[in-house]
C-alpha cells in the first residue's frame, strides 16, 4: 500500500490519511485527516486522545486577520454521506505536551471516539520537515 493511501473503517466511517507534521522540540504537534461519513446517519467526533499527547480538536479562524483557535469543546459533526476535513488552516487535532517531538517517518496512534461508530485507533503518519503549518500553532 503506498504511504499515502492508509485509512480506516468503522461502522459507516473512514478515516482517511490521518497525517502530522514534525514538530520542533518544545512545540505542540498536530494532526489532520479527512473523516468520511459513508452512512445515512449523522455521526460526531466526541473525543480523542493519545498515550503521547494530549490530544483535543481545533479549529483555525481568521477574524479580523487574527488568527484564533477555537477548541471544539462540543465535538465534531460528521453529517450523514459527507466528509469532514482536518487540514492546514481549518480543523486539526492539537498535540499538547508531547511527550517526544513528532520525527519525520513515525507513526503515532491516536484513538479517535465517535457517538455511533465507537472507537478506533488510527496511526498518524509524521511528514517531513521543512513546512510551517506546526509552528503556527505558537502557545
Ligand atoms: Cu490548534
Amino acid at each position: 500500500m503506498p504511504a499515502w493511501a492508509h485509512d480506516y473503517s468503522t461502522g459507516s466511517l473512514r478515516i482517511i490519511h490521518p497525517w502530522s507534521n514534525a514538530s520542533p522540540p518544545g512545540a505542540p504537534g498536530v494532526g489532520y485527516m479527512v473523516i468520511l461519513n459513508e452512512g445515512s446517519q449523522p455521526d460526531k467526533l466526541v473525543s480523542v486522545s493519545a498515550d503521547f499527547a494530549q490530544v483535543s480538536a481545533h479549529k483555525t479562524t481568521v477574524k479580523d486577520g487574527m488568527v484564533q483557535m477555537t477548541p471544539m469543546t462540543d465535538g465534531v459533526e460528521i453529517p450523514a454521506n459527507a466528509s469532514v476535513s482536518f487540514e492546514p488552516g481549518g480543523l486539526h487535532l492539537m498535540l499538547m505536551n508531547l511527550s517526544t517531538p513528532l520525527r519525520s517517518g513515525e507513526e503515532r496512534p491516536i484513538t479517535l471516539e465517535f457517538e455511533k461508530a465507537g472507537s478506533i485507533s488510527v496511526n498518524f503518519k509524521v511528514m517531513g520537515m521543512g513546512d510551517g503549518e506546526a509552528m503556527d500553532h505558537g502557545n
